[in-house]
């Protein structure tokens, strides 16, 4: 069994931060559960293009509001506490924050650790990062 704390986590490299966005993460490949869990925090008033294309994501948003754009249909979709997406096609899209939003956060394969996304909006499917 596993125990961790959030506020703990934080303290420590578990904790990435990028220009748009910050991500604490709470279970990592390392823990050998198949899938890696985050926290993240979507910075106000910020948009964020994405495609996990070595990834599948699901995203719980928790608190906070904004948007989310499909962009091979256009489709826009509104994020707000108690709506989840679930990228099952790698499908590209851009987040935008209208407010901060908290967003739970599970990724297979699971994240090895300090991943940030490449030009394409993607992480590679191995990673030199130092697990926290
Ligand atoms: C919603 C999303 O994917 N944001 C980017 C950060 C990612 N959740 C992560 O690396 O934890």
């Amino acid at each position: 069994m596993i125990v961790r704390r959030l506020d703990e986590a934080r303290r420590t490299p578990r904790r990435v931060v990028s220009k748009t966005w910050e991500s604490t993460r709470l279970l990592l490949r390392n823990d050998g559960m198949g899938f890696s869990f985050h926290i993240t925090t979507m910075y106000a008033g910020t948009e964020t293009r994405m495609c996990y294309r070595n990834h599948l994501e699901s995203v719980y948003c928790i608190s906070g509001h904004g948007e989310l754009e499909d962009c091979a249909t256009g489709e826009r979709h509104r994020i707000e506490p108690g709506t989840i997406y679930i990228l099952d096609k790698h499908d590209e899209h851009v987040l935008r924050a209208e407010t901060e939003l908290t967003l739970a956060c599970v990724f297979n394969p699971p994240l090895h650790g300090l991943e940030v996304h490449d030009a394409t909006g993607a992480y590679p499917t191995t990673a030199t990062a130092v697990e926290g």
